[in-house]
Order: structure tokens, then C-alpha cells, then sequence
């Protein structure tokens, strides 16, 4: 069997720094905020933080646009800091990963504005550079006539020639996926914000830049350093736009597998269990994915693969509504919790929250009060019975739900909510020019989407406790506010009031750590087998010890009643019934709303 290490057994719980905790009252969370939270986060019991960006940064996407990779934002703190959170951590057992973002920068980091400056730059190829495609009078006037707002934004006139981007793609959060500058005459490629140029992987310097600097771990859309070449154009599949996101032409690129090897051989390979998980959106061939986990190929521990992310992603993209049903979602989890495992060679995680994604009891659950802890739980259980090491993102373990559905769309301030209404009205402006459209009228229209989905969910502050102003998340005031609002249900939700309550979300999730840990073989490395799946409302499932476990008799049940219907009836299949030795029902065990239970060791 492959090596052990601390990471497969680990649970990571990922922090927002700017949402966490304010310890200067300036409306942002910091390293210090986090550093006094440091004992309730032990108080969890997981192994290990994520830390979302907190580098020297314009902030254009929260960070993930880096200006410097040497510093911390001043918002945040200092080096100092994080090496005293470091420290702190290191004494309650936890280790700290940091996320790593070297598909782009920000475009004012100095690499970039030195290789924007003039063609004959050294640094010019560290960045994508095109020539832009001329267009012809001919195709101009076709143009102006499907859209003139979509023209105004690609086509550039000097007077005589006019220049479309070099390829169609769109970029992830809206428009070309190319952006002219005008300094050259020349457009360089950024898959996301014009704010962040994309490094060109296929030159030896940016890769030994990168190496150098490298301490850290979660590694930001990992799988499309590697342009493909000639950078040819997407198919159209969405004709009512100019540009078509078709991100897998551009994952899982030809040198994609050499440049993981030699960053892991040059750089990681230099510290002892050193933890990698890679970001890779759009990648959901088994074959593709096992190839950047499977131990002897040396390059990734484990991935975040979003196929069970994505399961409410629609056709015409994120904001696009998906009917998907709950046999999918058990499917999908049984799929790869089968494919990827310790027996089976490759790792994998288990996560149902980020910063990129909106609250899982309101994505998965009913959207309403009633049942909201509830699904909280049930979720609880179903992630901390899974294999694969497990990520929770803060407040999942308080239940934190989205947004409150009152709040109106237009203070949503995330850049890929922003973008996708901004792209849509334009479009839509292209196709009636003959009347203005109102941001109003696309709202009103997506509204329901964006409620459900939007990436500002998981960014809302930690409500630490309700009876403080800011729910404890900050002390700003005389003017200066938290960076974004603060949710106002946090008197329904906050860590203070659920420190107190054996019954809460958080003790729940305590529970379930620690039983967790106790049943570590079973449960992190153990073997996977849905069972009933045709019980259309329960997800039921037998988690077995792998081969040549010493634990070989500790076998588990776990049965979720996935509707709100507590009398929802579960028999268990003759072919695995067996001795019960104990059966304990986990949540609410004197209620007859018991949603979900684990039955543990009983010998079959
Ligand atoms: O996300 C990568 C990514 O693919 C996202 O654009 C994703 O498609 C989207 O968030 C789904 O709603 C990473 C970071 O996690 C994200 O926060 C950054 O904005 C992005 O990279 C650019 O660095």
C-alpha cells in the first residue's frame, strides 16, 4: 500500500482573512483576528488552516490578484504575523497552507509592468502576448450590426485599423478573455480579471521566478498553466456571445503534467510532507484526474475537482439553472468516493463549501429556517463519513447560510456576480438597442440564480457573537464600516450562542470530528459502498476497513434521511445486515426528528 502520511487522515479548515475576525477595527479581518481565534479553531479538531490569499495585493479579486509575492497586505498584517500565527498554530498541533496563485498576477506587480512597457522587454515573455486580429470593413459593419455595445468593448480604432482579440475565449468572469494595451498595441491573455495577466508557463524563468518563492500549498487553478498552442479559437456553443468560456480548451494543457513534476522534483521535494492540493476546474475524466494524484507519478497529494460542486451548474453556465436531483448528487459521490481512495492508489478531498461558492445548507437544503441546522448536520455527517481528506470552510461549522433573500442584488459586491449581470446586460442591450435596459430588469431576471449560488455567500464575516455590534466581527465604527455587510441573521447564527448549546451545528461538528478521528481507519481510509441507492430519500452507505487493516471488524453505516420527512423509512438491505453491536444515533438521538444516524461496529 502506498505511505501514510499526516495529510490523508487531516481536516483543513479554510480561512477567509478578510472576513474572519478584526483586530484593529479598520472593517477587515487580519493575521492578529486569527491569531485570537486560534483556540477555537483547535477547539474543532482539525489538523490544519487554508488561508486565502493575504499577499500584497490591489484587491481587485480579494486577493487572488497578487502584486507581490515576498508581503503581506498591509490590511492584513506583516510576515512577522504570520510567522507568529505559524507558531501559534504549531503549539495546538495545526499546520498552516497557504494558497499559491501563479497562474496570473496582478497586473501591478513589477514582472508585469515591465513586460507591458515595450515589445523588446526582458520580460515580455513571461506574460501572453498577441498581435490582435485586424478586422475587415466588411465584417466591422457585421459586427456593429449583432451588437454595438459588444463592439465598443472589443474593437479598438486608431483611426484606421481595427483590432479584435487574438482568439474568442471569454473569460472567466465575463468579456474577452484578451485585453488590448495600447502602451505595444498588443493584448495580452487573462482568463480572469483584465487586473490579472496570466504568467507564461512555457518560459523556464517565469517557472524558476515561481520555484523560488514557493512555502505553500493550495495551489489557485493549477491545471491551466499550460496554454495550448497556437491559442485557436473556442467552438461557439453560446452564439448570443461574442466570446465563448470554454475552459477546457485551455485545462489540462500539453506541458501541464512536466511543469507539476518539476516544481514538485525542484522545489517541494525539498521539505518533508509537504501537503499540495491542486485546483482544477472544468476536469472531470477519472483517467485526467488520477494523473495528478497517483503516488508514483510524483505531483500532487490530492485535488479539488468540482464535479459535485458543479452538480447545480446549468447548461448556459454557473447562473444557469440545473434540475439536478438528489439520485445525482449520490451518485456522483459514490463515483468518485469509489474511484479515488487509499485503496485504489489516488487521494482525493471532500469539500462542499469555499470562498467560490455559496452556503451548502442553502445550496443543498431547503433554503428555509426550519430545516436549516438541520441540513447542516446532515451535511456534517456526510462529510466527515467520506474519504479523502476533508476541507470545511468557515461557518460551515456554525451552519452559516446565504445571504438574507431581502437583500437587494446591486450591494452584491463580488467581481464574478458583478461581471456575469454586467455581461448580461450588455447583451441584452445589443440585442433591443433601441431601448435602454436597466440593471433592474436583469436582476429582476437572475435574481433567483444569484440568490442561490453567488460567491459572495461564503464571503460574509464569521459572526462571532450576536449581541455585539458587527456579530463580534468587528469594532469599527465612528464612520469606517466592515468591508462587506455583515449578514443579518447572525442572531439566528453566531459561534457564542452555539458554544453554549449541546444541540447546535458546531458541537455537532465537534462530534463528528472526534468520531471521526476515533474511526480514522474505517473512515479516511476505508473502502466505499452505496447501499439501496435506489432509496430515493435516503443516501445510505457502508464504509468497510481497507485490506490488511488491523481494524478489520469496525465497520460502518451510515444512513441520511435527505428530506425533511422524519418518517422516512430506511431497512437495511438483508445482504448487509448483521449483528448490531452498537447503534448510535448521532443527532438528536431523544427526538423523533432524528434526521440522520451512524450505526457503528457491527460485524456482518
Ligand atoms: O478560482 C478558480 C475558478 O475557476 C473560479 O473562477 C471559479 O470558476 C468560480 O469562482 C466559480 O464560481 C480561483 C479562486 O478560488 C477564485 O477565488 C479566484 O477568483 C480565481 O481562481 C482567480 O484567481
Amino acid at each position: 500500500p502506498p505511505a501514510r502520511h499526516w495529510w490523508h487522515s487531516a481536516t483543513v479548515y479554510q480561512i477567509y482573512p478578510a472576513s474572519f475576525k478584526d483586530s484593529n477595527a479598520d472593517g477587515y479581518g487580519d493575521i492578529q483576528g486569527i491569531i485570537e481565534k486560534v483556540d477555537y479553531i483547535a477547539s474543532l479538531g482539525v489538523d490544519a488552516v487554508w488561508l486565502s490569499p493575504c499577499y500584497k495585493s490591489p484587491y481587485v479579486d480579494m486577493g487572488y490578484d497578487i502584486s507581490d509575492y515576498r508581503q503581506i497586505d498591509q490590511r492584513f498584517g506583516t510576515v512577522e504575523d504570520i510567522e507568529r500565527l505559524i507558531a501559534k498554530l504549531a503549539k495546538c498541533n495545526m499546520k498552516l497552507l497557504m494558497d499559491l496563485v501563479i497562474n496570473h498576477t496582478s497586473d501591478q506587480h513589477a514582472w508585469f509592468q515591465e513586460s507591458r512597457s515595450f515589445v523588446e522587454s526582458p520580460k515580455r515573455d513571461w506574460y501572453i502576448w498577441r498581435k490582435g486580429k485586424n478586422v475587415s470593413a466588411r465584417k466591422r459593419r457585421f459586427d456593429g450590426r449583432i451588437s454595438p455595445l459588444i463592439r465598443l468593448q472589443v474593437t479598438l480604432s486608431d483611426g484606421k485599423i481595427v483590432q479584435k482579440p487574438p482568439n474568442n475565449w471569454e473569460s472567466q468572469f465575463k468579456g474577452s478573455a484578451w485585453q488590448y494595451d495600447e502602451i505595444t498595441n498588443e493584448w495580452y491573455l487573462r482568463l480572469f480579471a483584465k487586473e490579472q495577466p496570466d504568467l507564461n508557463w512555457d518560459n523556464r524563468d517565469v517557472r524558476e521566478a515561481v520555484y523560488e518563492g514557493i512555502g505553500g500549498f493550495r495551489m489557485d487553478v493549477i491545471n491551466i498553466i499550460s496554454k495550448p498552442n497556437g491559442f485557436p479559437d473556442a467552438p461557439v456553443t453560446n452564439s448570443r456571445s461574442e466570446y465563448q468560456l470554454v475552459a477546457s480548451l485551455y485545462c489540462n494543457g500539453p506541458h501541464i503534467h512536466e511543469y507539476i513534476r518539476e516544481m514538485r522534483q525542484e522545489v517541494l521535494d525539498q521539505y518533508e510532507d509537504f501537503m499540495t492540493v491542486g485546483e482544477v476546474p472544468f476536469t472531470f475524466d477519472p483517467a485526467e484526474v488520477r494523473k495528478y494524484v497517483e503516488p508514483e507519478r510524483k505531483e500532487l497529494c490530492m485535488l479539488f475537482q468540482f464535479d459535485l460542486f458543479g452538480i447545480d451548474r446549468g447548461s448556459g453556465g454557473k447562473f444557469t439553472p440545473s434540475d439536478w436531483q438528489l439520485k445525482d448528487l449520490k451518485s456522483t459521490i459514490s463515483k468518485w468516493q469509489q474511484l479515488l481512495s487509499f485503496t485504489s492508489g489516488a487521494w482525493q478531498t471532500v469539500f462542499l463549501e469555499s470562498h467560490d461558492a455559496a452556503r451548502s445548507v442553502s445550496r443543498f437544503g431547503d433554503r428555509g429556517q426550519d430545516n436549516r441546522f438541520r441540513v447542516a448536520k446532515m451535511l456534517a455527517m456526510l462529510e466527515t463519513t467520506l474519504a479523502g481528506t476533508l476541507f470545511m470552510h468557515q461557518g460551515q461549522e456554525i451552519g452559516m447560510a446565504n445571504l438574507a433573500e431581502d437583500i437587494p442584488i446591486e450591494e452584491y459586491m463580488d467581481i464574478e456576480t458583478k461581471g456575469f449581470l454586467h455581461d448580461l446586460r450588455q447583451l441584452r442591450q445589443a440585442a433591443e438597442p433601441d431601448r435602454v435596459i436597466e440593471l433592474k430588469e436583469i436582476v429582476d431576471e437572475v435574481a433567483d440564480q444569484v440568490r442561490l449560488k453567488a460567491r459572495d455567500h461564503g464571503r460574509m464575516p464569521m459572526p462571532w457573537d450576536g449581541n455585539k455590534p458587527n456579530a463580534g466581527f468587528s469594532e469599527a465604527r465612528d464612520g469606517i464600516r466592515p468591508w462587506t455587510r455583515v449578514d443579518s441573521d447572525f442572531d439566528l447564527c453566531h459561534v457564542a450562542h452555539q458554544e453554549k448549546f449541546t444541540n447546535s451545528v458546531l458541537k455537532f461538528w465537534q462530534r463528528m470530528l472526534a468520531f471521526r478521528r476515533q474511526h480514522v481507519e474505517t473512515l479516511v481510509f476505508g473502502d466505499f459502498e452505496p447501499v439501496a441507492l435506489d432509496n430515493e430519500p435516503v443516501f445510505a452507505y457502508h464504509r468497510t476497513p481497507p485490506a490488511g487493516s488491523g481494524d478489520k471488524s469496525n465497520n460502518i453505516l451510515v444512513v441520511l434521511n435527505m428530506t425533511s420527512n422524519s418518517d422516512t423509512v430506511f431497512r437495511m438491505p438483508t445482504s448487509t445486515r448483521g449483528d448490531v453491536v452498537e447503534f448510535s444515533m448521532l443527532e438528536c438521538s431523544r427526538s423523533k426528528n432524528a434526521h440522520s444516524c451512524a450505526g457503528q461496529k457491527y460485524t456482518t
